[in-house]
């Protein structure tokens, strides 16, 4: 049976810490199985309590109490806490432990990768490092020493500024580092190990100069160029955004290989999952290199929302990470191209945060209650809490916001904060009352708008009618109405925008408050009905629903000047269709659509990246969400079927496309990504015609190509092919790369994205698969399970348990790797029966085992 069931924290239990704890020195004798960790600090009373401290798999050697050691009697010990009996109102605590890292297999709090220390501390990892207050708003500022053996571990890193270091006598060495700003445990960190190191430098806007370093495995620090590109751009970007300097004068980042997350925001010292560091011309795609700029962006944003100004409590997560996110989707859209990196981001939305909020592990934003903290790091957090953000700049328009802004970094720096207090800011700075608002934070669910049109035409009024619908989700049966800023425009249908009575610039914002509303649109000048285009630039974070026929979607798309917009009408065209040829398996997909469709693109080839987003058609995960009971492999054929339609539209451009040479020299620029990634769709839609003319052609540009963005793209086409072109592909491919970790995490992906539950297992049996490193995990069980849903989900049930086995497996070693994993189930009550059982036995099987706790919240959220 399972063993160990988490009890809930609850929001509205919140109490301050009854310590302050003004400055504490760690002092670490760096060894693999044995470290010693030594606390010095200097705490002070606030209020009446109990003096307890967090600690973990801690072996207690010694606690002193200005400067007397404490017998047993004088503390109380738990697995988890330390509590000291009776203490004065200030006092200095020592405290002397041995921990050991080496066997650390969680990677949550001081462990080994690649030979080397290195640390993650949220949410709740610094307790497996020393005995302390665990929590954000307990601030303290950090003096490090450590020791360690000089040629083992030549370079030895924490956060903040590089104090005293110097030689033992006995081959051992040490360092000091200090770091002047007060902050939670969780920003804790510490890298220790032989690195090689990309070094460049930055002058912040007050003139103060910054040492920058990327450290990186041992004779790849080339492939840490992009990244410090990336991070002077970041530093730049938030100075003239939003008016925030660098606040130390070094920034390190250090690249691990075996890494829960992406990355970490630790002050000063970043710590990254080497996916989102290495970056070199041959083996990473515009997709690596985008990532890596838009996280190491993320990381260094947090530096002003999380670190300088921190959470009050975990409840308060999203405050940091959605308006985090937010900051780094602006960033990307001001270095990118805007339209494009929204359309990105909303597809990421609706595939990840979407299908969460619509299953049983929906969660607000900011939730009441959680059973596991590492279980709260999800798209709702993290995508909703951006899309919250954005939704509020619409709201309250883009000055007030700004003005909120600096209102926050100045009245908030230096403490930790809730969600209110960031709102005051706006509230202070819009002069509205923002508590409705706010209610989007306290429930979950994706709110469905209904939008009805009616014409008057002798009064030239278009009138809206406009209701919203929450659906009701886990322990939130009925919901409150929520503002909906939908930014709209009405449109002839040539595509100018018609003029509209106190609407400036053709572009109005229409606030739905209420259930229901209805709004009189009237034209300034004459027209005939108008075409409406609503929650353009997807403004809100809901479902437009509108009875619009296809031949009105394709009216609209054509005159649609919001490139959002145009896309999304593409999309939703193209989900009808889908499930069209679903119900009709002998109908031949619609010619107007595929028309239409191949037209969009074509005329769009000089914003190649936008036209290789119009070839996307939705995923299953994003079709899901529109039936119930759902039968992924029929939904998977239909979709193929449409594709394959708009391959053959698209055949003689994509022939014409790929016979040019890719751009060279190679550049990760935005310009020439776009370029790739509509090469690389016609070499998807090739793939679509399902010939053996087409398996030739893919082995020829797979052996053409300069840049792994292409040969990618022609492997993963080349998967679903039963044909030696294929085979080879697959082998020339491993042979190449098999050195290069983060390039076969890709090879594992790609075969288990497009292949059968047979192939995931075959892969999980592989010698390269590695159970202790997350990433390889992630790129067979998470590949599998979140990208081909038709394979995890087909009715023999195999998809189900190979990942079931490999959660069991991974769940010994690393709950919170496992629990995410878990998370692909997610969606199971919405399959047909078949499936719909076999997901549930998995889940049921796993259930009656001893798992984590981290497994057994998702289990128990998943089956309740
Ligand atoms: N704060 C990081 C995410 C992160 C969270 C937890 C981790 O380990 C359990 C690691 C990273 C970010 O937003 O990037
Ligand atoms: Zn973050």
């Amino acid at each position: 049976m399972r063993t160990d069931t988490p009890v809930s924290v609850k929001l509205e239990e919140y109490t301050p810490y009854p310590f302050e704890i003004d400055q504490v020195s760690l002092d670490f004798s760096l060894e693999p199985s044995e470290t010693r960790v030594k606390a010095r600090m200097t705490v002070r009373r606030t209020q009446p309590g109990p003096l307890v401290l967090d600690g973990v798999k801690l072996k207690l050697n010694e606690i002193r109490l200005d400067g007397k050691t404490l017998g047993p009697d004088a503390y109380d010990l738990t697995d988890e806490t330390l509590t000291i009996r009776a203490v004065p109102d200030a006092f200095v605590l020592e405290t002397d432990v041995t921990i050991n890292p080496s066997a650390n297999t969680a990677l949550s709090g001081l462990y080994i990768s690649g030979g080397r220390f290195c640390s993650q501390c949220e949410a709740t990892g610094f307790r497996h490092i020393t005995y302390w207050p665990d929590r954000p708003d307990v601030m303290s500022r950090f003096h490090v020493r450590m020791d360690a053996d000089k040629s083992k571990y030549p370079i030895l890193l924490s956060n903040g500024t590089p104090g005293e270091s110097g030689d033992h006598s006995d081959g051992r060495h040490y360092a000091e580092w200090d770091d002047p700003h007060p902050k939670p445990s969780y920003l804790f960190a510490l890298c220790a190990g032989d690195y090689d190191v990309w070094r460049d430098t930055f002058t912040t806007m007050n003139g103060d100069h910054v040492d920058l370093g990327v450290y990186v495995d041992k004779g790849q620090a080339k492939s840490a160029e992009w990244a410090m590109e990336s991070l002077k751009a970041s530093m730049k970007w938030d100075e003239e955004r939003f008016g925030r300097a660098y606040d130390l004068g070094v920034f390190n980042i250090v690249a691990v290989r075996d890494f829960n997350f992406g990355a970490m925001e630790n002050k000063g010292l970043n710590i990254f999952n080497s996916a989102y560091v290495l970056a070199s011309q041959e083996s990473a795609t515009d997709a690596d290199f985008e990532a890596i700029e838009s996280i190491v962006g993320h990381e260094y944003f947090h530096n002003w929302t999380g670190n300088r100004i921190t959470c009050r409590d975990w409840f308060q997560l999203c405050l940091k990470e959605g308006l985090t996110v937010f900051r780094d989707q602006e960033f990307s859209s001001d270095l990118r191209s805007r339209p494009v990196q929204r359309i990105k981001d909303v597809m990421r939305l609706r595939a990840r945060q979407f299908a969460e909020d619509a299953g049983p592990l929906a969660h607000p934003a900011r939730p009441s209650k959680y059973g596991s903290i590492d279980n709260l790091y999800t798209g709702t957090v993290y995508e909703k809490g951006s899309e919250l953000i954005r939704a509020l700049t619409v709201f309250i328009g883009i000055d007030a916001f700004n003005k909120g802004m600096q209102i926050y970094f100045n009245e908030y720096d230096g403490t930790a904060s809730t969600i209110e207090d960031f709102y005051s800011c706006f509230e202070k700075a819009s002069g509205k009352d923002l508590s409705q608002f706010r209610l989007w934070y306290a429930q979950a669910g994706t709110p469905e708008v209904k939008v009805e049109e009616s014409w008057d035409a002798a009064s030239s009024t278009l009138t809206l009618t406009l209701s919203q619908k929450i659906p009701a989700t886990p322990g939130q049966p009925t919901k409150q109405p929520v503002p909906i800023p939908l930014r709209t425009a009405l449109l002839d249908g040539k595509g100018a925008h018609v003029g509209v009575e106190g609407w400036e610039n053709g572009e109005g914002v229409i606030v739905l408050e209420d259930e229901k509303m209805t709004v009189d649109l009237k034209l300034t000048g004459t027209s005939d009905k108008p075409l409406l285009s609503i929650n353009r630039q997807f403004s809100a974070p809901v479902r437009i629903d509108r009875e619009l026929s296809n031949e009105a979607l394709l009216e609209l798309a054509a005159a649609e000047t919001d490139p959002f917009n145009i896309w999304d009408n593409f999309q939703t065209l193209a989900r009808t269709e889908i499930f069209r040829l679903l119900d009709n398996p002998q109908s031949p997909p619609d010619e107007a659509l595929v028309g239409a469709l191949g037209d969009a693109v074509r005329s769009n080839e000089s914003d190649p990246a936008f036209a290789a987003l119009l070839t996307a058609l939705p995923d299953i995960g994003e079709l899901f969400q529109h039936r119930e009971p759902v039968d992924p492999a029929g939904l998977n054929d239909a979709r193929k079927r449409l594709r394959k339609a708009l391959g053959e539209n698209l055949k003689a451009d994509a022939e014409r496309i790929l016979a040019k040479p890719s751009p060279a020299p190679f550049k990760p620029n935005a310009e020439q990504a776009g370029i790739r990634a509509l090469r690389s769709a016609m070499i998807g839609l090739t793939g679509a015609l399902d010939t053996a003319d087409a398996s030739r052609k893919l082995k020829s540009l797979f052996d053409a190509a300069s840049n792994m963005t292409e040969s990618l793209a022609c492997l993963r086409t080349l998967v679903p092919f039963e044909t030696a072109e294929r085979d080879e592909v697959i082998e020339t491919f491993y042979e190449t790369w098999k050195e290069n970790p983060l390039v076969i995490d890709k090879w594992f992906a790609v075969q288990v994205g497009q292949g059968t539950a047979d192939d995931a297992r075959r892969l999980s049996q592989h010698p390269d698969f590695d159970l202790s490193n997350p990433n390889r995990v992630r790129s067979v069980a998470a590949a599998f399970s979140m990208t081909n849903l038709a394979a995890f989900h087909a009715r023999d049930g195999e998809g189900h348990k190979v990942i079931g086995d490999i959660i069991l497996e991974a769940d010994k070693r690393n709950p919170a790797l496992a629990a995410r994993l878990l998370t692909s189930f997610e969606q199971w009550r919405k399959l047909e029966p078949v499936a719909k059982a076999s997901a549930e036995k998995v889940l049921k099987d796993l259930q009656s085992q001893s798992l984590s706790k981290n497994a057994s919240d998702i289990l128990a959220r998943a089956l309740g």
